[in-house]
């Protein structure tokens, strides 16, 4: 089966519990899951896996958070059109760019890997969002059957 790595940052806890929902969701689907922080990530590891799920908050002014640049920038560099991803991460629709930072990992990764799947939570994740993280690995289960 697919090999699936989550590599999120998270200051509050909002985005480390919605990574904690999709590797849940992952897991029960019968993926095969490991959960990174980003500080814990060693980018070279994204070869191997098949599917790479970024989570991500959103600060400054819509703006990707410091600490996610750096994964930002290998995966744009490496551009393997093979590589499957994803991006989540919450937000707090009272500022002007709601999620920016997906917004902004979503637009990159679309056009340099196989982006599968986007999916944005108000601040904490909600027993309604199981449902949407379920959905999200859903869509990985769909294309690994095309
Ligand atoms: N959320 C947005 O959707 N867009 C923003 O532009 C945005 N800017 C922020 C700026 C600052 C200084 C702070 C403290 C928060 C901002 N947020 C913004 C909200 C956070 O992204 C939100 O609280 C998120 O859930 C935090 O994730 P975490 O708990 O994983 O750290």
């Amino acid at each position: 089966s697919l090999r699936l790595a989550i590599v999120y940052s998270s200051v509050t806890g909002n985005t480390e519990q919605l990574a904690e929902m999709i590797q849940k969701a992952a897991l029960d689907q019968g993926f095969r899951t490991e959960l990174y922080r980003i500080e814990e990530f060693s980018l070279a590891a994204i070869l191997d896996y098949d599917v790479v799920l970024i989570g991500t908050y959103t600060w400054g002014s819509g703006e990707i958070p410091e600490e996610m640049h750096s994964l930002y920038q290998a995966v744009e560099k490496l551009g393997r059109k093979e590589q499957w991803t994803a991006v989540f991460g919450t937000g707090d629709s009272f500022f002007a760019e709601f999620c920016g930072a997906v917004d902004r990992f979503r637009d990159m990764l679309y056009v340099k890997t196989q982006l599968v799947a986007t999916l944005k939570v108000e601040l904490t994740p909600q027993q309604n969002d199981v449902l949407r993280c379920e959905k999200l690995i859903e869509l990985i289960r769909e294309k690994e059957m095309q």
